[in-house]
Formats: structure tokens, sequence, C-alpha cells
């Protein structure tokens, strides 16, 4: 009986998480464009919060916008929610890709992951070494410290295709200068992405239509478990190696009950239990629309999904602007 109503209670929620994904979006795009990814920011974190805190709920933000001395609204450790529900906890990011929203380039979004308490991985603010594919493939047929080499052969084989036909998702970034070019030797076509690569890796979920066969390379940690949560719905396998290269970050790993450095979490590790996940795209992307405005009208595209079913809903929404959106001119 217990476990009937559980699941009962988490298709729900599922559904109710398009609201609050919906809200930051739409708050982030007001601001699309205009050179300013601090106020896209704001704007995006304030109305996920709003949004959020009417969700029945005890939730608790395990990877947020940042430690609460720096971050005033969705902290790490911030109780949210309306405080009569399940304790969940949280990984949001109100605006993932404050650059590309800032200069509406491709594929920012707001993405949210609901899971069991102890469901997700205590990730510091530090960079992550990642490897992603989607679904379809053997498990743990490629692996993180593989040479780019390896792990295009092995795709490549199980694809039955040749590298040329393969494209990576890399972030366009120094420190992956040679990893760029060992993948390039390859053969295979690199899509170098500015940000964003909550997206990068969600594309490998659908390469037909993304055109990304897999990510590889280092980018936030907190994305990373965004990311995992996704997979865990979408399907598909990541691998993941916190950088903790210096004291500092290993004691605040440690604090945050990180007791091996080196480890490679995978997927599981990174969120376990039954994950929801919702993402709304901001500005236009390979999977997501963005929000479009027009005559008082806002429509929005989302992404909604549940670990335990798999089942992947595509949310369009049009929204009257008036009734709900009262802060918009
Ligand atoms: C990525 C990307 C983010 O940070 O995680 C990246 O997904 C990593 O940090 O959108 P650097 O910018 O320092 O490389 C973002 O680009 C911004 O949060
Ligand atoms: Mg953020
Ligand atoms: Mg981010």
């Amino acid at each position: 009986m217990a476990d009937i109503d559980l699941s009962a209670m988490d298709r729900v929620l599922t559904l109710e998480l398009v609201r609050v994904t919906e809200r930051a979006a739409v708050a982030a795009a007001m601001m699309r464009g205009r050179g300013d990814e601090k106020a896209a920011d704001q704007a995006a974190v304030d109305a996920m919060r709003n949004e959020l805190n009417r969700l029945s709920i005890r939730g608790r933000v395990v990877i947020g916008e940042g430690e609460r001395d720096e971050a005033p609204m969705l902290f790490i450790g911030e109780e949210v929610g309306n405080g009569d529900g399940p304790e969940v906890d949280i990984a949001l990011d109100p605006l993932e890709g404050t650059t590309i929203c800032a200069k509406n380039l491709p594929n920012s979004l707001a993405v949210i992951a609901i899971t069991h308490r102890n469901g997700l991985l205590n990730a510091p603010d530090v960079y992550m070494d990642k490897l992603a594919i989607g679904p379809g493939f053997p498990e743990d047929f490629i692996e993180l410290d593989m040479p780019p080499a390896e792990i295009v052969r092995r795709i490549a084989k199980e694809k039955d295709v040749r590298p040329h036909e393969l494209t990576a998702c890399i972030l366009d970034r120094p420190r992956h200068q040679k990893l760029i070019e060992a993948v390039r030797d390859t053969g295979v076509a690199i899509r170098l992405i500015g940000d964003g690569d909550v997206a990068g890796i969600i594309h490998t979920t659908d390469p037909e239509t993304t055109g990304i066969d897999f990510y590889i390379g280092s980018g936030g940690a907190p994305e990373g478990v965004l990311a995992a949560a996704a997979l865990r719905c979408m399907g598909g396998q990541i691998w993941g190696r916190l950088t903790l290269d210096t004291d500092e970050k290993r004691a605040r790993a440690e604090r945050m009950g990180i007791s091996e450095p080196r480890r490679i979490y995978s997927k599981l590790d990174m969120a376990s239990g039954d994950v929801l996940f919702a993402a709304t795209g901001v500005t236009d992307g390979n999977l997501l629309q963005g929000v479009s405005f027009r005559r008082g009208v806002a429509m929005t595209h989302t992404i909604v999904t549940r670990s335990h079913t798999g089942t992947q809903r595509w949310v369009r929404a049009k929204h009257i602007v008036e009734d709900k959106f009262e802060f918009i001119d």
C-alpha cells in the first residue's frame, strides 16, 4: 500500500516540476541577448525559487547556486517547498548557460532534478572530468581514462560506423587543447560549445536529432550531477571524476563527505533512487525550443521525465502572460 501511495505522489510531482522550470525559463528569457548574465541569472533564480516553494515537498537543495554566503537564494542546504510532503533532495540550475543566454546563443536551459533524501552526490563546485554517451551501448564499454582514440574506436565499432561519422561535444576551453587535438586525430568531428554541458550531455541521448554522439571533457561538477540525473531518466551512461587538485579543494570535498578524491562516479553514484528531471529551453536549442514571446503570450518547451518509468514528456505550453507572469510589462 505504501508503495502505491509513494509512486502516485511521485507521478504528480513529475508534472508539477514543469511549472518550476517553465517559470525560471520565462524569467531568464526576458533577459535574453541583453549581455547581462547576472540579471538573467537572478531573474531565473527568483522565479524558480518562488515556484519551488509552492510544491508540496520538504525539499533540501543539494546542488544549487553555491554556498550560503555567496548565494542568498537556492544556496546549498536551503530548505524549499511548502513543507508539506515527501522529504526530497534537489539539484537545480535555474539558468544553465548564463553567458549563452546573455548572448542569445543556443542551448541555455532551466533545469531541476529531484530524488529521495541523500540520493544525490554532494559535489563541491570544482571541475569534473566527464565522459557521457546515450542509450543503446553495453555497460562500461568505454572508460573515463581511456585514450580518446580507444574511446572512439569502441563507439565506432558498437555503432558500426567510421570515426568521421561521429560527433563529439566538447567545451571550448584552453584546458581542452590536447583533448581536442587527440579527438580530431581520430577523424571525429567536434562540436565546440561555449557553455552548457548539461545540454551537451543530454544531447547524446538522441544523436539522430542533435548530431551529438558523445560528450567528453571537464566541466562543472554540479552540472555533472544534473547531467547524471538526466541520463538516469533518459538513458545513457556518464562517468565523472572530481578535479581535486589542491589541498583546499580536497579539504572542501572532504567536508562535503567525499573521502576518495580520485573516485570515478557512475550515473547511479551521482543520482540514485526514483529521479525526476525537468528542463525548459531558454534560448533555442537542439532538443528544446527556447521561450518565445508574442502578443501577451509566452510559449515554453519542456522535457519532464522520471527514472522509474523512463517516460519522456515533451510539454509545449502556451502561457497567457497577463494572468500568470504579472511581472511582464
Ligand atoms: C560548464 C558549463 C556551464 O561552466 O560546466 C562550465 O556547463 C565549466 O566551467 O554552463 P568553465 O566555464 O570554468 O569552463 C559553465 O560554462 C557555466 O556555468
Ligand atoms: Mg546557476
Ligand atoms: Mg551552470
